[in-house]
C-alpha cells in the first residue's frame, strides 16, 4: 500500500532527467546545410543565406555539392574580400559533403576556390557566438552611452532548453503519477 520509497525514487529520477534535459538541450548543436535545399553552388545568394541563422560554437555547416565542380575554402577576411586564395587559406574541403564544425567564437569566412566562383558570389562570412556555458565576457561598453544588455542576443538560445514551466510541469506529472500508484 504505502509504497512511498519507489515513488520518491521515481520522482528524483524525473527531476534529474528534467535538469539534464535543461542542460543538454540548452547546449545542443545545430546542423546547417549551407544554401539549405539548394546546397553549395553558383545560383544561391549566400550573403542572404548567412543572415538567416544565428550560429553558435558547436554548430556544424554542411556543404553539399558535386565533388569536383566546387570546393570549400575557409579563409581569412581579407582573402574572402579579395577572392585571392594565394594566401589566407585556413582549411580546404573538397569531398562534396563537407562537414565543418564551428569550434570557435569568431568570424568564419568561406569561399569556393573554383575559378570565378568566389567573385561570382560563392562566398560568405558568419559570426559564430560562444555557447551559453562558454560565454566570453562582453567587451566593456565604449563611451558613457547605455549599451543594451548583451544577454538579449542569446535570449532565444536559452529558450531552446526546457523552460521553467516545462520543468515544473514535468515535476508535477511525476508527483501525480506517484500518487496514482
Ligand atoms: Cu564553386
Amino acid at each position: 500500500m504505502e509504497d512511498s520509497k519507489p515513488c520518491r525514487y521515481f520522482s528524483s529520477v524525473c527531476t534529474i532527467l528534467a535538469v539534464l534535459g535543461l542542460l543538454v538541450s540548452g547546449a545542443a548543436s545545430e546542423v546547417y546545410t549551407v544554401g539549405d535545399s539548394d546546397g553549395w553552388n553558383s545560383a544561391v545568394d549566400y550573403g542572404v543565406w548567412s543572415q538567416k541563422y544565428n550560429f553558435s560554437v558547436g554548430d556544424v555547416l554542411v556543404f553539399k555539392y558535386v565533388k569536383g565542380q566546387h570546393d570549400v575554402y575557409e579563409v581569412t577576411e581579407s582573402t574572402f574580400r579579395s577572392c585571392d586564395t594565394s594566401t589566407g587559406v585556413l582549411a580546404k574541403h573538397t569531398s562534396g559533403n563537407d562537414q565543418v564544425t564551428l569550434t570557435e567564437a569568431k568570424k568564419y569566412w568561406f569561399v569556393c576556390n573554383v575559378a570565378g566562383h568566389c567573385l561570382g558570389g560563392m562566398r560568405f562570412g558568419i559570426v559564430v557566438k560562444g555557447s551559453i556555458t562558454a560565454e566570453s565576457p562582453a567587451p566593456a561598453p565604449q563611451s558613457g552611452a547605455l549599451a543594451p544588455p548583451q544577454i538579449n542576443k542569446n535570449g532565444d538560445q536559452a529558450l531552446r532548453g526546457l523552460s521553467l514551466w516545462d520543468y515544473l510541469i514535468l515535476l508535477g506529472v511525476s508527483i501525480q503519477l506517484c500518487s496514482v500508484q
